[in-house]
């Protein structure tokens, strides 16, 4: 019997891809919670599935040739699930083109800019002292959010989903439109972009994996001290080179799986 996929996740639109996978493929996982608030994708064993401190990652207990195998970047775990479970992720060669254009596309673009906009708009003005600095930078990728969603907006006209047929691209995508508003986005400038969305809200899979998600962060919050949220914001927004130094040092002690 198929043992369940340990999933390291923590309830971001980076998660959502890998859970809403998990869940249309109706394979069985688990929840590993890596609270990033609190610095646990630093923690060696974390470490040395995802090297780059950064969730989400996997473990399949039943990998290749029957060992367990972890995968980190969620866009190769949106391919290694697709592969393992033939769903979602076609395996002729002009359609598996047209869904990694878009899986790409959403991990090289919409999820990093969305990330910075993100990032200028809603936590920068509270971590610096003159919040007039941050124009540029808010203007940058506010407008780079704007212009992905005009690109998915002009790809979804005349399509139900991004490429064709609903696939792994799909996944990828929605949780990056799904907080539209705090990149200061309306829908209704892109009624493409917005059936699209709504089609993927309804999905069955996809409010599970959303409601598993608010469950968590709802327990995170409820057990959260009131000083955590400055110490995440300094773990979260302060990170260089030496903060992997030091983790990777801890995480040499563990041989990988
Ligand atoms: N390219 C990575 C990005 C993953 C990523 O940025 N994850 C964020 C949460 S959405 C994270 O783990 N952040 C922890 C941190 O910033 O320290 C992927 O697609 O998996």
């Amino acid at each position: 019997m198929a043992r369940p996929i340990e999933v390291f996740f923590w309830p971001t639109p980076n998660g959502h891809k890998i859970t809403i996978d998990l869940e249309e493929m109706m394979l069985d996982y688990v929840l590993r919670p890596v609270n990033i608030g609190a610095g646990d994708q630093f923690k060696p064993d974390f470490m040395r599935i995802s090297p780059n401190n950064r969730m989400p990652a996997i473990i399949d207990p039943d990998g290749p040739g029957g060992e367990a195998v972890s995968v980190f970047e969620s866009g190769a775990i949106l391919q290694y699930l697709g592969r393992k479970s033939g769903k979602f992720y076609p395996a002729g060669e002009r359609q598996r083109v047209e869904v990694e254009e878009w899986l790409f596309w959403q991990v090289a673009s919409l999820g990093p800019m969305s990330g910075q906009a993100g990032h200028f708009k809603n936590y920068a003005p509270k971590l610096v002292d003159d919040p007039a600095k941050l124009e540029y930078a808010q203007r940058r990728y506010l407008n780079e959010v704007n212009r992905l969603y005009g690109v998915l907006n002009h790809r979804l006209a005349g399509r139900e989903y991004l490429a064709g047929e609903y696939s792994i691209a799909d996944m990828a995508a929605w949780p990056w439109t799904r907080n539209y508003v705090s990149y200061d986005q309306n829908l209704d400038a892109f009624p493409h972009l917005k059936a699209w969305h709504e089609r993927m809200k309804e999905r069955p899979a996809v409010r599970r994996a959303i409601d598993k998600g608010a469950a968590l962060r709802a327990k995170a919050l409820a057990e959260q001290p009131p000083e955590e949220l400055a110490r995440a914001a300094r773990i979260l927004f302060g990170q260089t080179a030496a903060s992997v130094d030091d983790a990777a040092k801890q995480a040499s002690a563990i041989k990988p799986i």
